[in-house]
C-alpha cells in the first residue's frame, strides 16, 4: 500500500483554500476535497508493517491543538518553484505530533524521507518557471488570514496512483486528546 500520514482539514476550510485558484500556467491545482497537511509520507508499505504502524500510531497520546494558517510561499524558492503551498504558524503540538508520527514510522522499519518537517498545505505543483500570474498570487497572498481549525485527529492516507492523478483514501483516524490547551 501507498501510504502517508495527515491531519484533515475541516471541509468548510478546504472549500475557502479551494477558492484560491487561478490561472497559473504550468500549474496543477490539488482538487479541494483532497487538501491536506503532511505529516510523514511513507511510500509503499509492506501489508506486515501497516499492522504494527497502526498499534504505534495508536500509542501516540496528545491533547488535541488549534492551527492558524500564515500566508503562502513554494519550495525550493522563488526563482525555481516546484510546490506552491500555503503555511501554518508554527505549534509546538503540531511539531511535536510530527515527531511522534515520525518515530512511529522508523520504529515499524519503514523507510520514510528524512525532509525535517516543514508545515505546509499544498495548493499547487508547478512544471513551469515563475509566470506574471504565479508572482503575483504570491504578492497578493502574503499575509492570508483564514480562520484557525482544530485539530482532533490525525489520519493514515492510502494514496492510489491513478491515470487521472492520485486517489487519497482514509484507512484510519487517531484521536487527540479532547480539552487540550489550543493556541490562536
Ligand atoms: P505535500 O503535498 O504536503 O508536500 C501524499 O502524496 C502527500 O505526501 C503529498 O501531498 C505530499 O505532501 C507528500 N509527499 C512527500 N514526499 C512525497 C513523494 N516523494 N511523493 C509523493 N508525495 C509525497
Amino acid at each position: 500500500m501507498r501510504l502517508f500520514i495527515a491531519i484533515e482539514i475541516p471541509d468548510d476550510l478546504k472549500e475557502r483554500i479551494g477558492t484560491l485558484r487561478v490561472d497559473i500556467p504550468g500549474a496543477r491545482w490539488v482538487p479541494a476535497e483532497q487538501i491536506h497537511l503532511t505529516l510523514a509520507f511513507l511510500g509503499e508499505v509492506e501489508e506486515a508493517a501497516v499492522v504494527s504502524l497502526d498499534e504505534e500510531l495508536g500509542r501516540i497520546h496528545l491533547p488535541e491543538f488549534k492551527l492558524c494558517f500564515s500566508g503562502t510561499g513554494c519550495f525550493p524558492g522563488r526563482h525555481r518553484p516546484r510546490v506552491l503551498w500555503i503555511g501554518l504558524k508554527p505549534h509546538p503540538h503540531l511539531q511535536r505530533l510530527a515527531t511522534l508520527v515520525r518515530e512511529a514510522v522508523l520504529i515499524c522499519g519503514i523507510h520514510q524521507e528524512e525532509r525535517p518537517f516543514s508545515p505546509h498545505i499544498t495548493l499547487a505543483r508547478l512544471k513551469l518557471l515563475p509566470s506574471r500570474e504565479f508572482d503575483s498570487f504570491l504578492d497578493q497572498h502574503q499575509k492570508k488570514q483564514l480562520p484557525t481549525f482544530r485539530v482532533h485527529e490525525f489520519t493514515l492516507f492510502q494514496s492510489r496512483l491513478t491515470p487521472q492523478g492520485a486517489v487519497h483514501t482514509s484507512v484510519k483516524s487517531y484521536p487527540l486528546a479532547a480539552g487540550g490547551a489550543g493556541v490562536g
